[in-house]
């Protein structure tokens, strides 16, 4: 046995998102959101799920803070619902919404916890949607003057900040294929929408600094490793496409200012003019990247397709697939945030969600002993120990999830939690599982015992 001690000062936390947990989804004057139509239509959601009560977070906050304070967590990471402040998405302020964010930020100042607050995690107001959603160019204008309410009214005490949670996944998802809200299926509209995106990313950084805040201001992207399936140069090129695509899209443009070559030449004309000086504001310097890791991926050329590849889901020896249906492969976080590092950028890095879907169901003394997402959590934290033993700048890492919540297209059929909800229970019992227990001691030692 060994005992792996992380740096003095990391930062242990857990994550969730708005639109995931908090339910209420018509009250206090909130307005529609994007996943609020999408997931009242039918088939989008498996089983017909709807987030309109989800974890009732709205409702549970104080017990839900009290969780986090049993848990031990030095940091809290959550999202902002953009249309419970301004429910037409632009002008009439909701003073009710943004109320709820202010008593949570002092519950946590309170309970000693580190709000990092995230701005965009996908629920667009559906009022702006109704005029073009991201791919229309206002959309950074909207953006901004949101993002101002909310630093005006919580920037004072929330030391971090994310202007985004995963952009790709709105754009490409929501966008091209069409699983995820708004449902739109063109790929041209999806990178107008990332374009926007990373304007939009770019304008608030500009803002908060304008603003004078001493806090500090990232972005959240979901990134993966990918590998040739051989060595030949076809499997290599495509490894390298869809590099570009999943990570390049966004870590090109905000470290390298320019989109990558490889793959505007690939998109060819589909890919869209954009104006002359979008390039410098979206590079603004940031002053932490954070990481969503899940998975790695092993490419081959094939010849269906835009990207004119395969892939399949990578997983390290010993290990399997998620309840999610992706590969566990720890090694590749170590790899990819050495890479990060060697390719992009040396500014401070945070696992902003990493962690297991897994359904383990309550023994007959009610106790959920997820020991699979113990095992699973216990490697991920020792390859992100290796890479700050090889100089990797990692600051914190934040657990995906707090609790069981409302997993988007998979509905409630998928549990990344810490913590139990029971779903079919009005008052949603919420139940630490043993993950919760083995996570409070690593927080409380700093330290894992591999
Ligand atoms: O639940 C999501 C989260 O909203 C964004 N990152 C991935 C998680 C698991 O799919």
């Amino acid at each position: 046995m060994t005992d792996l001690e992380f740096p003095q000062g990391f930062t242990w936390g857990a994550a969730t998102a708005a639109f995931q947990i908090e339910g209420a989804w018509d009250q206090d004057g909130k307005g529609e959101s994007i996943w609020d139509r999408f997931n009242h239509q039918p088939y989008r959601i498996l089983n017909g799920d709807t987030a309109d009560i989800a974890c009732d977070h709205y409702h549970h906050m104080p017990e839900d803070v009290a969780l986090m304070q049993d848990l031990g967590i030095q940091s809290y990471r959550f999202s902002i619902s953009w249309p419970r402040i301004l429910p037409g998405g632009t002008g009439k302020i909701e003073t009710r919404g943004l109320d709820f964010y202010d008593r949570l930020v002092d519950r946590l100042l309170a309970a000693g916890i580190t709000p990092m607050a995230t701005l965009n995690h996908w629920d667009f107001p559906q009022a702006l949607q109704a005029r073009g959603g991201w791919p229309n160019r206002d959309s950074v204008e909207w953006f901004t003057n949101y993002a101002q309410v909310v630093f005006e009214k919580l920037a004072d005490r929330v030391p971090l900040w994310a202007t985004h949670n995963e952009p790709f996944v709105v754009a490409l998802s929501g966008y091209a294929d069409g699983q995820f809200a708004p449902g739109i299926a063109s790929f041209p509209q999806a990178l107008r929408a990332c374009h926007h995106l990373l304007l939009a990313h770019g304008r608030t950084v500009e803002l908060y600094r304008q603003l004078g805040y001493d806090g500090q201001i990232g972005i959240v992207l979901n990134l993966a490793t990918f590998l040739p399936k051989t060595d030949q140069p076809q499997d290599i090129a495509a490894a390298h496409r869809i590099e570009m695509l999943i990570n390049g899209l966004f870590l090109d443009p905000i470290f390298r200012q320019q989109y990558p070559p490889a793959l505007v030449e690939w998109i060819g004309e589909m890919w869209p003019e954009f104006e002359g000086d979008d390039m410098h504001v979206i590079s603004q310097p940031i002053d932490f990247l954070g990481i969503n890791f899940y998975f790695g991926q092993i490419v081959r050329y094939s010849p269906n397709g835009l990207l004119k590849l395969r892939s399949e889901q990578q997983i390290d020896p010993g290990w399997g697939m998620t309840d999610k249906g992706w590969g566990v492969c720890p090694s590749q976080l170590t790899a990819l945030l050495k890479h990060i590092k060697e390719a992009y950028t040396d500014i401070p890095l945070y696992i902003t969600e990493n962690g297991l879907s897994v359904n383990t169901p309550a023994d007959q003394n009610g106790v959920i002993n997820d020991q699979a997402r113990i095992n699973y959590l216990r490697a991920h934290f020792q390859a992100a120990h290796q890479a700050i033993t090889e100089g990797v700048d990692l600051r914190g890492y934040y657990v995906w999830s707090l609790m069981d919540n409302f997993e988007w297209a998979e509905g409630y059929s998928l549990r990344f939690g810490l913590i139990d909800v029971d779903f079919s229970d009005p008052n949603r019992k919420r139940t630490p599982k043993a993950s919760f227990h083995w996570y409070r001691d690593v927080i409380k030692k700093n330290k894992i015992c591999t």
